[in-house]
């Protein structure tokens, strides 16, 4: 299977030509559409795996897990923490991650997803709630500096780690989550088009479940609340 994004494949197609006479849709509406249209390209990537592993009575688990092992999704990641400090994914070993990438001047998928992640938090109580780390990392370094990226995160939870880091760091760290991202406008407001998923990792760092846009805080909530069991 191939990887559901590669910002190569994307930024080699030409745009689509537009007819003089007509007028071009809203800016907030291409970035919508190109979000989304990512997103339910990830989404059906990770649905068959989430498929295969759930399908009752088909065979050990062992041999499941072998028939996905190619999609990886996750790894390691070098990052810089809200107060400027690098931090590891190792660093959260022990505790489950719930990762989200977007960046903070979105104007909509990214504190969607931001507030969903805190309600389902909440839901859940604090106990349990102590067990996972919710985590923004930004896919636009650039504008969201260690100062900034802090703050904005905590906005919605005061548990949220936001993490920022290097042009290098951030683009790996994506590439491990195969989260696609590029600038979608080149004014100096930018918009950033970027695949747009939640990711449930293990205490061991390994890729448990997602959740989408389609995903309700109530939904999430109980994902969760199974997987920490
Ligand atoms: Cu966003």
């Amino acid at each position: 299977m191939t990887p559901p994004t590669t910002t190569s494949s994307s930024s080699d197609t030409p745009a689509p030509v537009q007819s003089p006479v007509q007028s071009p849709a809203p800016r907030r509406t291409r970035v919508l559409w190109a979000v989304w249209t990512v997103a339910i390209v990830v989404a059906a990537g990770l649905g068959w795996v989430i498929s295969d592993l759930l399908v009752p009575g088909g065979g050990t688990l062992v041999s499941k897990m072998e028939k996905v092992a190619t999609p990886a999704i996750g790894g390691p990641f070098n990052l810089i923490d809200g107060d400027g400090k690098p931090i590891a994914d190792a660093d959260f070993r022990g505790k489950y991650m719930l990762i989200y990438f977007g960046y903070t001047h979105c104007p909509d998928a990214c504190p969607t997803a931001l507030q969903d992640m805190a309600d389902a938090l909440e839901r859940l109580g604090p106990e349990a709630a102590g067990q996972i780390a919710p985590i923004f990392i930004t896919i636009d370094p650039e504008r969201d500096t260690v100062g900034y990226i802090k703050g904005y995160a905590q906005q919605f939870d005061p548990r949220f780690v936001g993490l920022t880091g290097s042009a290098d760091q951030v683009a790996a760290a994506a590439r491990a989550y195969r989260v696609y991202f590029r600038k979608s406008t080149q004014d100096a407001d930018y918009l950033m088009d970027h695949s747009s998923i939640i990711y449930l990792m293990g205490r061991d760092g390994k890729f448990l479940a997602h959740f989408t846009h389609q995903t309700s805080p109530e939904q999430m909530a109980a994902a969760l609340k199974k997987f920490l069991g």
